[in-house]
């Protein structure tokens, strides 16, 4: 039986989701799955609360589907505070968010030295598996940290799946998902309709995209949650989007926004969904585990790595694939992060692919659940060095 340890996980919120929305999926997994002590440490609050709405973002410390919740204050005239907290048994250090000094010192001072993994972020490139869980010494003090880094292949952190996750959307059915919809406010299907969920980087060309979605021969129903990417597209169909719902029509293109999902819905929106554009980490794996035809917008690099970073994924994903629909999935996904022009061909030809897309994705998940997912692995890696 696995023992249980105290865990302190660190995190902050630069502008994106994609590090808390991580972070929280991995308390979770632990408390709930592993039945380990969970304190997650968050800078922001109020980010967090977006996906987690029972959060409140006024109090330092609450507990959360049995996570404790700790605000992170990253003022430096708070770092005292630190000195008052006894470090957990395990730390992670989430995307190299630097820990408290104090709480360093605090760590080289423990009677035995605490396990120190700092989670990266995910990449299908070949060095991962080289670098994967190496330790590597404190420059001052007798501590070790250890670069976890999650992947697709062996010899990598795997990726984050909570137990049953597969078989729940497996029964995630159409009455399921009506009453997914109505309970959201989402618009019904309608027949020959296709629905697609949005959720991208300002840098996407999202303005071609409603070009093409809007002269097509046949409805679609474009689903984005608030946020920058919605008011952006209201601004472009002319409308105001001053709430966090609204409908707005143009032509064959029906978009509807909708309020930022709770993390779990989110997921719901995935499974319900025909297409789904999703971007960065966290959103981008809950695609492939929806298995539905997705597009990818890489987090953009100002020194632009992350065009190695989508080679390497589209190379494994598309490898089984037959030529002209690997062709087709990797010139959408360059024209999506503008790499080359979108247009409509480009989009036509995308869709004439998308039921042998659904099919080869159950393969590829099938490929990826024959690997121990990042949770389990993690406690496993815990569990070695005790
Ligand atoms: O928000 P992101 O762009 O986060 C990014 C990436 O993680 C990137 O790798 C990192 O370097 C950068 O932040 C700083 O995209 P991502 O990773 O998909 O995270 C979004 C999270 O938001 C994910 O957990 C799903 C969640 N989400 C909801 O809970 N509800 C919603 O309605 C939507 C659209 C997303």
């Amino acid at each position: 039986m696995t023992k249980t340890l105290r865990w302190d996980i660190f995190c902050t919120v630069i502008d994106n989701f994609g590090d808390i929305g991580v972070c929280w999926r991995l308390a979770r997994q632990l408390v709930h799955e592993h039945r380990q002590m969970v304190r997650l440490w968050i800078d922001d609050l109020d980010c967090f609360k977006l996906m987690a709405p029972t959060v409140d973002p006024d109090l330092s410390c609450q507990i959360i589907q049995g996570v404790q919740i700790c605000r992170w204050s990253r003022n430096l005239n708070d770092t005292s505070a630190f000195a008052a907290v006894e470090p957990a048994q395990v730390i992670i250090e989430a995307f190299a968010c630097t820990l408290p000094e104090i709480y360093v010192i605090s760590m080289s001072r423990m009677a035995r030295q605490p396990i120190w993994i700092d989670l990266e972020y995910l990449s299908a490139e070949s060095w991962v598996a080289q670098y994967h869980a190496l330790p590597s010494p404190h420059p001052r003090f007798a501590l070790a940290k250890t670069c976890y880094f999650p992947g697709f292949v062996a010899n990598t952190g795997g990726l984050l799946r909570e137990k049953g996750l597969q078989e729940q959307r497996q029964v995630f059915d159409q009455s399921a998902e009506q009453i997914f919809f109505r309970h959201q406010g989402i618009l019904e299907r309608k027949s020959d309709q296709i629905r697609i969920s949005l959720f991208c980087y300002e840098s996407a060309p999202i303005e071609s995209l409603i070009k093409v979605l809007s002269h097509l021969l046949y409805p679609v129903l474009l689903i984005v949650p608030h946020g920058r990417i919605a008011e952006k597209i209201a601004v472009l169909l002319g409308a105001v989007c001053e709430c966090e719902s609204l409908v707005i029509e143009s032509e064959a293109l029906t978009v509807q926004i909708i309020p930022f999902l709770e993390q779990s819905n989110y997921d719901r929106l995935l499974w319900s969904s025909d297409i789904n554009f999703v971007r960065g980490e966290d959103s981008f794996v809950r695609a492939q585990w929806a298995g539905k035809p997705f597009i990818w917008d890489i987090y953009p690099q100002s020194d632009g790595v992350h065009w190695d970073k989508l080679e390497a994924f589209l190379e494994l994903y598309t490898e089984s694939m037959p030529m002209s629909t690997a062709k087709t999935v990797c010139e959408l996904w360059h024209a999506w992060n503008g790499g080359i022009p979108l247009d409509s061909a480009t989009w036509v030809n995308f869709l004439s692919f998308q039921k042998s897309l659904a099919q080869h994705n159950e393969s590829w998940i099938a490929q990826l659940l024959q690997r121990q997912d990042l949770t389990s692995g993690l406690v496993q890696f815990v569990e070695n060095r005790l």
